[in-house]
């Protein structure tokens, strides 16, 4: 049996105005080849199919019109929920998507029994079992430890998905011993590595999950969240799959993959990672005015899209002049026919104090996290340490509660 597992579309993801739309579709045109190549029988989304929570009809449209080109494909999709999806959004067409053998669990269920998915043979065996786990907010981790007391709410969060799991792996050991069992997961687990796009799930990621908490009997941990691929634990059969495509400047030297798993008996899978290719170029330029000047014009991208360029210019001492150049540089490139200058910014070396370093010329607000706004407004108050740390905690409670949807 072969298995997909991919994970972190962000349909609707708009990067500094710009939206990802084309490279999503050409992802999904390559897909739909790979899937027919390899000859693919299961396909897993682990986690934020949407970048907002209300996606335009567009966007919807987008979604909507892959799964139905996947449904001629003959395999089976999984899709789960994740921190930026809207349970709801995605839970609506369930009936219908099960129809067509797209299984799409938006949130974590009542009952937990019915967040695992056993895949059937066309002659009628289970073949494989998939504990289709999404992303797992507070309430659902609270509900099901109302007779325990913990120290903190990162402990309550972090034994929380460990019990779900261990729920999850005890039903496959009892009804499902024999048969080959994957689970899927939106979480943060330690020791990943992350990059600018991923917005801080269980208390700014404090409450990380080990690996050791996804049992054996799972030959396989299909992992989304982190927008990296990579093998967690040093363990190469738990993983994430990474985004398909550079959701922010800090993947532009990213390879970005799909994972194709070879599942022949229990215990028996092989991972082939698969190199997504590369639609469009993000490129970063540095250095002074002259520098970047001098970059720019030996730029020749030659990919598919244009190519997004962000440009940062350092110059020893301040300069106006520098300033109303950069702006003539960034003017005389609009409507490039090879790429789009998508952001920059100046930074004058002297008289820049590491705290003002947050407001250099050209920042742009969707730079900042909420959290770097906020450590910003902290600092100009004289608080004791520990009550600074409390406020920060509570600052992130709150951010969580407001980023995400139900
Ligand atoms: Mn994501």
């Amino acid at each position: 049996m072969k298995v997909l597992h991919t994970a972190d579309w962000h349909i609707g993801k708009i990067l500094h105005k710009q939206p990802l739309k084309k490279e999503l579709e050409n992802f999904f045109t390559w897909l739909l080849s790979i899937i027919s190549s390899e000859s693919v029988d299961v396909l897993l989304v682990s986690g934020d199919v949407f970048d907002l929570a209300n996606p335009s009809s567009k966007d919807r449209q987008l979604y909507y019109n892959f799964l139905s080109q996947l449904s001629k494909s003959n395999l089976h999709v999984v899709i789960t929920g994740g921190n930026h999806d809207s349970i709801n959004l995605l839970d609506a067409p369930k009936e219908i998507l099960e129809s067509l053998s797209i299984s799409v669990i938006g949130g974590a269920k009542e009952n937990i029994i019915d967040e695992l998915i056993p895949i059937k043979s066309k002659e009628g065996n289970i073949e494989l079992v998939v504990a289709a786990v999404p992303f797992l907010r507070d309430k659902d981790l609270r509900n099901k430890n109302t007779d325990q007391v913990y120290k903190d709410r990162t402990e309550a969060v972090r034994e929380g998905i460990k019990n779900h799991y261990e729920q999850l792996a005890n039903i496959c050991a009892s009804e499902y011993k024999t048969i080959p069992t994957i689970a899927m997961g939106h979480l943060y687990a330690k020791g990943s590595l992350t990059s600018d796009s991923e917005r801080e799930i269980q208390i700014g990621n404090t409450a990380a999950v080990e690996s050791s908490i996804f049992s054996p009997i799972f030959d396989y941990v299909a992992l989304g969240h982190i927008h990296r691929p990579q093998v967690i634990g040093k363990n190469e059969n738990i993983r994430y799959s990474g985004s398909p495509i550079a959701l922010s400047f800090s993947e532009k030297e990213d390879k970005k993959m799909v994972l194709l798993l070879d599942l022949q008996t229990k215990k028996e899978v092989k991972v082939k990672p698969i190199m997504v290719p590369r639609f469009r170029e993000l490129q970063k330029f540095k250095g002074t005015y002259k520098q970047v000047e001098e970059k720019l014009i030996n730029y020749h991208p030659d990919y598919e899209l244009k190519s997004f360029v962000e440009l940062e210019i350092n110059e020893p001492s301040f300069n106006s002049n520098i300033l109303s150049k950069v702006e003539a540089l960034v003017d005389e490139y609009e409507g490039s026919e090879k790429f789009i200058i998508l952001k920059h910014k100046t930074v004058f070396e002297e008289g820049a104090k590491d705290t003002s370093e947050l407001f250099t010329h050209g920042q742009n607000i969707e730079d900042l996290t909420p959290i770097d706004v906020f450590n910003k407004r902290l600092e100009q108050e004289e608080l004791e340490p520990d009550l600074a740390q409390s406020m920060k905690d509570a600052f992130l409670e709150i951010l969580e509660l407001v980023q995400t949807e139900e």
